[in-house]
């Protein structure tokens, strides 16, 4: 049951260079960070973003995943069930001393964010963890924010926001859903 679109492909693209340039500023250029997306639309975003950066700067950050599963069947059950706990952590390089930029899609009641941060302090210590997403779409149940948002969409907790993107859905646009 489509609502609206909220971003189409030109404004994906315009939002995510924004956010590199933005992750740039913020961080007084590239020395130290390590770019790690979220499974699974985390990880393009993050590929696309340490691609953009690379434009920008001319160095191609080390880049990681982390798979984060979610323990809900239902996924408007999200804060009833278990804690989403990481499956899977693949890092290149050692975080000691690195300042992580954490990549989404979506950002919601912060849990996913919660369980990432836990996985990587537990890995190493790194200097400063800071979030990026494309979409905030509200309903916070932690005392978490992102560093760079692409866009916020206020949304009611019976909408779904929907990302759409080349690498896994052979599409670009970013949509509101009503459940
Ligand atoms: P992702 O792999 O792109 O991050 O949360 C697991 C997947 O379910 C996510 O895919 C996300 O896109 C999709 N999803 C869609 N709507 C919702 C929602 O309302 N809550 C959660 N938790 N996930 C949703
Ligand atoms: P949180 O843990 O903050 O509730 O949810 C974050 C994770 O769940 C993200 O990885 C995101 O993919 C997914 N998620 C939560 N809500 C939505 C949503 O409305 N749309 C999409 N696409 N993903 C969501
Ligand atoms: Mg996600």
């Amino acid at each position: 049951n489509k609502k609206a679109t909220v971003l189409d492909d030109s404004a994906i693209r315009r939002t995510l260079t924004r956010l590199s340039h933005e992750i740039v500023e913020k961080n007084k250029g590239v020395d130290d960070l390590v770019i790690v997306g979220v499974k699974t639309r985390g990880v393009p975003l993050a590929t696309r973003i340490k691609d953009k950066i690379a434009d920008i700067e001319g160095v191609t950050l080390p880049q990681g995943e982390l798979d984060i599963t979610l323990y809900r069947d239902d996924l408007k059950e999200v804060t009833k069930d278990k804690e989403p706990e990481i499956k899977e952590s693949s890092l290149p390089i050692d975080i000691n001393g690195k300042k992580i930029i954490l990549v989404d899609d979506v950002l919601y009641t912060g849990r996913t964010v919660r369980a990432a941060m836990d996985a990587l302090v537990d890995i190493g210590r790194p200097s400063s963890i800071q979030m990026a997403v494309l979409v905030d779409r509200g309903h916070r149940e932690l005392p978490i924010r992102a560093d760079f948002v692409g866009k916020n969409i206020p949304t009611s907790k019976d909408e779904i926001v929907t990302v759409y993107l080349d690498e896994s859905d052979g599409q670009e646009e970013v949509v509101i859903f009503e459940k």
